[in-house]
């Protein structure tokens, strides 16, 4: 026996059920040693939970991977098998009668791995397919418990895993990451009270009001039926025929035309859970909340043209980006931050919490700063994680709940819906990736792909034969819905209807559009002007101008302009025809700019052009002090590979300008040395990367001997008023330098069209 337990890989998954149950993960008097992929050490199982959860944060380290580890293979060293266990000789050839005769029916082998492979597909997602995803852990300021019982915000330092997925919502799984559109922000929480999912948005507002309208709207907006066209954009006449005959969709429009829907990256993007939710302590008294998200190292955002490049070069921009922040362990962070208001100061606000076109001003009821997240593992693999991972809006565990919004309503029921066909059966929580840390007891059974082997008779309850488990957990315990009243005034019996202030569409389009400073605001007029000539019926744009014009007069009047509009067409009649009192007409928190934000050059990106006859050690000191400051600079030559300095000075070229254009970095630094510059003057790929460096308004050092050949190129160190530009640093000043890449971009010298 111990001879065959020698021969045989030994299967430890399977430890217990063949008597081998001693912990050892060796079949007794086996001389086999275990294979390294699996050690039921951090297996989580009922015992160890708590180890998991709740433990101190330590960087790097991700509670999840216990749990994970369970199914993790690792096949190094191992023998090519079936998915049977059994070994395979000839992984190259399939069975034939003779060499050059027909292959046969018999042979499994081939079967079984073109079987899988033909499977290997699911449907992608119906929103938001294209997305990354990341471990990490949420770490809590303080003890919640005054307004919630909810696990993760029992006490101060308390670690809880999570698992994030960022996404587009339009294009199809392998369409580009920098495309125009709103970004799923979805949080999985593996709480020590079952999962919490908390499914927002980079935008705390959507376009509709009602779950009835939601397949209309993606209808609209996702590829057109008929041509399939286009993909990963909103720019076309369904989508701008829908939004322009929905006038409650005006304020998320503002979003979506505002840089909001082009970030930097995931990491620089912040988050909303967009409706109003709410918490409830122990005592059952309930409280109104919005959840925010604020990333540590400040919300930036993508010029327009240089996203519409960056997509060409780097589909996987934002993919890459997150993946590269987690390794070179620059981890994404966001503070969480909630607003808390009861239901009667909800009542008394001029629009409707129930609303989610709607958003609570921060001026009106301020943030509190409630714990953090942090990013820092990446996944092992992105099927088995990113893609099957399932979020779901109704996952709440104790201590929250859901207001009215008829918005969220629909999403309830939507999510575990279209896992069932996404993921192939109402199994999807057991897939490791979403199977919860806290322990799953109850009497469902069977089904698609069940992975569990619930024991005994009994699957019903009440039950005698089981000792009456699993138990029911009691209101003390288990999750029990607030019993809000459901009308604030007069009982109105069942109604197809909206409540008055849903009909409010413009109050707050306005306010998010007065919140932005003039150059935002003409960011969203040339992204209106953009989208809607794209729309080739004119009475489509002419409804958007005309609803325009209730929110703002000076954009419809500059969108008109930009469309060639020789008259502006009449205002559309609007739902309300009272005014509203906003308490809030312009807020700070809206605005890219004036938010406050982290100044970092942590985790960008910087290019040093290098050519062969450059001064190597400038490059070398200026990519080392960019280096302290946690941003990755990288050497861009003509061509990879040894260069040769003019000072003898080992450099190593690890970009091209072909294979890493200018628009992929957030700033440029231009090199020392006369020839050098001779040598880069000579390939037309540095005009460009000049060129674009400058029309996006980022950063560039410019030494002395580079002076000349970026004004060839219509680089100007003095803006138009006589002013510097503060984003062309002159000469060798590293700090100005490095100061001037923390405020992301420098839209002074910004013009439309662009002067270069
Ligand atoms: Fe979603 N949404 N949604 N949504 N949503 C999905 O669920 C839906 C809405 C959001 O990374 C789907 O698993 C309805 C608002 C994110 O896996 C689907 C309505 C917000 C993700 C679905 C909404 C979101 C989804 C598609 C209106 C911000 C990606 C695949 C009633 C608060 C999650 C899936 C991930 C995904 C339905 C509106 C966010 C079909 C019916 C509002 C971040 O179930």
């Amino acid at each position: 026996v111990n001879q065959m337990a020698a021969a045989v890989p030994f299967n430890p998954t399977k430890a217990s059920e063949h008597g081998f149950d001693n912990g050892l993960l060796v079949p007794p008097g086996s001389t086999v040693s275990p294979p390294s992929r699996l050690s039921t050490g951090s297996t989580l199982s009922e015992e160890n939970k708590n180890e998991k959860v709740g433990s101190v944060a330590v960087e790097g380290v991700n509670s999840t991977i216990g749990s994970l580890d369970r199914v993790r293979v690792d096949s190094s060293g191992q023998m090519l098998t079936t998915n049977q266990g059994v070994p395979i000789a000839d992984n190259q050839n399939s069975l034939k009668y003779g060499l050059r005769g027909p292959a046969l029916l018999e042979d499994f082998v081939l079967r079984e791995k073109i079987t899988h492979f033909d499977h290997e597909r699911i449907p992608e997602r119906i929103v938001h397919a294209r997305g990354s995803g990341a471990h990490g852990y949420f770490e809590c300021y303080e003890p919640l418990t005054d307004i919630t019982r909810a696990a993760p915000f029992t006490e101060a330092g308390k670690i809880t895993p999570v698992f994030v997925r960022f996404s587009t919502v339009q294009g199809e799984r392998g369409s580009k990451d920098t495309a125009r559109d709103v970004r799923g922000f979805a949080v999985k929480f593996y709480t020590d009270e079952g999962n919490w999912d908390l499914v927002g948005n980079n935008m705390p507002v959507f376009f509709i009001q009602d779950a009835m309208k939601f397949p209309d709207l993606v209808h609209a907006v996702k590829p057109e039926p008929h041509h399939q066209m286009p993909q990963a954009a909103s720019a076309h006449d369904t989508f701008w025929d829908f939004v322009s005959l929905m006038p409650e969709s005006t304020h998320m429009l503002m979003w979506l035309m505002s840089d909001r829907a082009i970030p930097r990256s995931y990491a620089t993007m912040q988050g909303f859970g967009v409706h109003t939710f709410r918490m409830v302590n122990e005592a059952g008294e309930s409280v109104f909340i919005k959840f925010h998200w604020n990333p540590i190292y400040g919300t930036h955002s993508l010029a327009w043209d240089e996203a519409v490049k960056i997509s060409g070069a780097d589909p996987d921009y934002h993919r890459r980006d997150l993946w590269e922040r987690i390794e070179g362990g620059v981890f994404p962070e966001w503070e969480l931050a909630l607003q808390v208001f009861t239901e009667e100061e909800a009542d008394a606000f001029s629009f409707d919490v129930l609303d989610a076109t709607k958003l609570v001003p921060e001026e009106l009821v301020p943030l509190r700063k409630v714990g953090r997240m942090v990013l820092n593992r990446n996944p092992d693999n992105f099927f088995a994680e990113t893609e099957q991972v399932a979020f779901c809006a109704a996952h709440v565990i104790p201590g929250l709940d859901f207001s009215n919004d008829p918005l969220l309503a629909g999403r309830i029921h939507s999510y575990a819906d279209t896992q069932i066909s996404r993921l192939g059966g109402p199994n999807f929580h057991e897939l490791p990736i979403n199977a919860p840390l806290a322990p799953v007891h109850n009497n469902q059974r069977d089904g698609m792909h069940r992975q569990a082997i619930p024991r005994g008779r009994v699957n019903y309850e009440p039950n005698s034969l089981a000792g009456g488990c699993p138990f029911q957990a009691g209101a003390a315990q288990g999750f029990v819905s607030v019993p809000a009243r459901i009308q604030a005034k007069e009982e109105q019996g069942k109604v197809r209807a909206k409540p008055e202030k849903f009909a409010d569409h413009y109050t707050q389009a306005a306010l998010f559009y007065e919140s932005q400073t003039k150059v935002e605001q003409n960011h969203i007029a040339a992204a209106f002007r953009f989208e809607l000539s794209k729309v080739t019926v004119p009475a489509i744009r002419e409804r958007m101008v005309a609803s325009l014009r209730n929110a703002s007069e000076a954009l419809a009047a500059q969108v008109a302009e930009g469309l060639g509009m020789k008259k502006i067409p009449p205002p559309l009649p609007r739902a309300l025809k009272t005014e509203t009192k906003p308490e809030v007409r312009y807020s700070a928190a809206l605005s890219l700019m004036t938010r406050p934000g982290a100044v970092s050059v942590k985790g960008r990106k910087i290019a040093l052009l290098v050519a062969d006859g450059i001064m190597g050690q400038t490059a070398l000191d200026l990519h080392a002090a960019l280096g302290m400051q946690g941003a990755t600079a990288r050497f861009v030559a003509p061509r990879i590979g040894l260069v040769e300095t003019a000072d003898g000075v080992r450099l190593d070229a690890d970009a091209s300008m072909e294979n890493e254009p200018g628009f992929l970095f957030d700033a440029l630094a231009l090199p020392e040395g006369p020839d050098g510059i001779k040598v880069l003057s000579l390939d037309g790929h540095t005009a460009e990367f000049i060129k674009d460096q400058y029309r996006h308004c980022k950063a560039i050092l410019v030494p002395d001997d580079a002076k000349a050949l970026v004004e060839a190129e219509g680089v100007r160190a003095v803006l138009p008023n006589g002013e510097p530009d503060p984003g062309i640093i002159t000469g060798q000043d590293i700090d100005a330098f490095i100061e001037a890449i923390g405020r992301h971009r420098h839209p002074e010298r910004e013009t439309d069209p662009p002067s270069v």
